[in-house]
């Protein structure tokens, strides 16, 4: 389905908030509106009132001062969507009827990514994986991330990964990578037998570039997920992965994201071509969600970049995984120049090494790349980030 424009216009606390309820409700899938009312007494328990006539259960419910008319309120809701045309028929009544605005932003989404079995067997781990999963869907904006304590099995499985990868990141890691490690040892608590915490990290990567970090409970949907890089947002995982499986995962977890992910995101020009991936995505098509999902892949997950003659990595699930980050820098895999037309379509495998990997020429050239190739994304407005107001403005191209 083709995005509406007006979602733009969503600022971004809303935004995220909203895109994590759909997360946490995976039953009949979850619909999500925004409707605007005129600011009078009892408007909205008129539309309230539909919905219950109509037997249609909320899940969410939340209000803000418009900010395209003065003397209205905009609704977020969310809603169970298990009696869709009851559900059409309230929103022509309540578009005819009551006069109101209403932008539908989601129906019934099915999750683009596959979501990998991991440690799921084990009961423990099942468990202590809910409780990171309760952290992340009660997280606010603009709350501090809440800390965690981890226990001795999960320091060990830590210790092991940053020891490993340690030891291989002088020769196998980009330059911008090996810069950052040492201010996030200093800085950060990076050390074999701490698991630093999210909160630190997210004050610690918005003094470097903007970037923050929102705890998640595990994969998002692409589209969300990319929308949140175009507000320098990276959602993050707080868990660890199971202590059977130091070496390679196909989930990410805390490892990946702070071993993997967080180094880069300290680095200006990475974390530009990181947000001009995620603007690139908002409004776009499902096709070309796809295909950026794609180039975010081959990329930002698994990029190879060179230095002088030789080759390194600077993809996330590369720089997290001491399997594949040795692996990746053998004689064993296909090696490509990255040609967004050729990468974007590439298929690729998610639960195990990759048989091929793409070699950037550099950030800069990466980025310059990727604003050619959003150019043919079909859509009528352009956007671009204002920092101050951490909003997303769009330029009508119309
Ligand atoms: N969700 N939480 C989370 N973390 C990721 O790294 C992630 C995701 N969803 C999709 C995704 N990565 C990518 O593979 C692309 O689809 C964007
Ligand atoms: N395979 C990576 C690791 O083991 O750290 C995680 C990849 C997440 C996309
Ligand atoms: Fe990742």
């Amino acid at each position: 389905e083709q995005v509406n424009v007006n979602v733009l216009f969503v600022s971004f606390l809303f935004f995220q908030e909203s895109m994590y309820i759909e997360e946490s409700s995976n039953k009949s899938g979850v619909i999500s509106l925004i409707f605007s009312l005129k600011e009078e007494v009892g408007a909205l328990a008129k539309v309230l009132r539909t919905f219950e006539e109509k037997g249609i259960n909320l899940t969410h419910i939340e209000s803000r001062p418009s900010r395209l008319n003065k003397d209205e309120y905009e609704f977020f809701i969310n809603l169970e969507g298990k009696n869709v045309p009851a559900l059409d028929k309230i929103i022509k009544s309540l578009r005819n009827d009551i006069g109101a605005t209403v932008h539908e932003l989601s129906r019934t989404k099915k999750k683009d990514t596959a979501v990998p079995e991991g440690g799921f067997k084990d009961p423990v781990y099942r468990a202590r994986r809910k409780e990171f999963a309760d952290i992340a869907y009660n997280y606010r904006h603009g709350q501090p991330i809440p800390r965690v304590t981890y226990t001795e099995e999960e320091k060990k499985t830590w210790g092991t990964v940053f020891r490993e990868l340690k030891s291989l990141y002088p020769t196998h890691a980009c330059y911008e990578h090996n810069h950052v490690f040492p201010l996030l040892e200093k800085y950060c608590g990076y050390r074999e037998d701490n698991i630093p915490q999210l909160e630190d990290i997210s004050k610690f990567l918005q003094t470097c570039t903007g970037f923050r970090l929102r705890p998640v409970a595990g994969l998002l949907s692409s589209r969300d997920f990319l929308a949140g890089l175009a507000f320098r947002v990276f959602h993050s995982t707080q868990y660890i992965r199971h202590a059977s499986k130091p070496m390679y995962t196909p989930e990410p977890d805390i490892c990946h994201e702070l071993l993997g992910h967080v180094p880069l995101f300290a680095d200006p020009s990475f974390a530009q071509f990181s947000q001009e991936i995620g603007l690139a995505s908002l409004g776009a098509p499902d096709d070309f969600i796809e295909k950026l999902a794609t180039v975010y892949w081959f990329t930002v997950e698994f990029g190879l970049c060179k230095e002088g003659d030789s080759l390194k990595a600077y993809g996330a699930g590369l720089l997290s995984s001491f399997g594949e980050l040795q692996y990746c820098l053998s004689s064993e895999p296909e090696i490509q120049p990255l040609v967004l037309e050729k990468t974007a379509v590439q298929k690729y495998p998610v639960t195990e090494f990759q048989p091929v990997y793409y070699v950037a020429e550099s950030f800069k050239d990466a980025k310059e790349k990727l604003r050619k190739f959003a150019q043919t994304i079909p859509r009528p407005f352009s956007v671009r980030y204002n920092p101050y107001t951490q909003r997303i403005e769009v330029l009508d191209n119309a």
